[in-house]
């Protein structure tokens, strides 16, 4: 296969005033943009190319001499799932009372599962990622972070929903301010009909 840049699921302005157009144009047309050039490069020649995504990323993450092609084809599926993650019409008006009852028996409240999850975010040293989570085993509702470029699938976890830290994500709109922005993702953006729709497909499990 190929890594290809998906397009964004809206309009470049269309989170205004939350996430800018400027934003997007930097953080897709740029940043993602370089991961999919980059990984693309990288995986010539691994033996991988006929691999899905998401089995080139397991295969790669656990081989110390492929973590270049870790990182950006790693950085692509998180920034193809983040594009995912977020809805002009999302935010915590858009959650649906049978996830929000789900949500409650996981963290207690929304109150408690957004004070968590903005915490995770913020407590997130340096560049990474904050997630809401299936654990495949268990099937309990986590909330994890990872650094750099992690993904929770190649840990036995089904990513759900997840929150870009990385400052290129709300530099430009909100400075250093990185938990107002995680405050303003889950109160404007997130878009809770596609952690549902996960949700309902239940664990993804990646073949080594
Ligand atoms: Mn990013």
């Amino acid at each position: 296969m190929t890594f290809e840049l998906p397009a964004l699921p809206f309009a470049y302005d269309a989170l205004e005033p939350h996430m800018s157009k400027e934003t997007f144009e930097y953080h897709h047309d740029k940043h993602h943009a370089a991961y999919v050039a980059k990984g693309n490069e990288l995986l010539v020649g691994t033996g991988l190319e006929g691999k899905s995504l998401e089995e080139i990323i397991l295969a790669a993450a656990n081989d110390s001499a492929k973590i270049g092609l870790f990182n950006n084809a790693a950085q692509h599926w998180n920034h193809s799932f983040f594009w995912n993650c977020l809805s002009p019409e999302g935010g915590k008006g858009a959650l649906s009372a049978s996830l929000a009852a789900k949500i409650d028996e996981a963290f207690g409240s929304y109150d408690a599962f957004k004070e968590k999850f903005v915490a995770t975010c913020v407590g997130q040293f340096g560049s990474g990622w904050g997630w809401l989570v299936m654990d495949n085993a268990s099937g309990k509702l986590e909330i994890v972070s990872t650094s750099n470029a992690g993904v929770p699938f190649t840990q036995g976890k089904t990513p759900l929903l997840t929150c870009d830290v990385w400052e290129h994500a709300y530099y430009i709109d909100y400075r250093n301010a990185r938990p107002k922005f995680v405050e303003s993702f889950l109160e404007h953006m997130v878009n809770w009909a596609y952690v549902e729709s996960l949700i309902a497909k239940g664990p993804l499990k990646v073949a080594a």
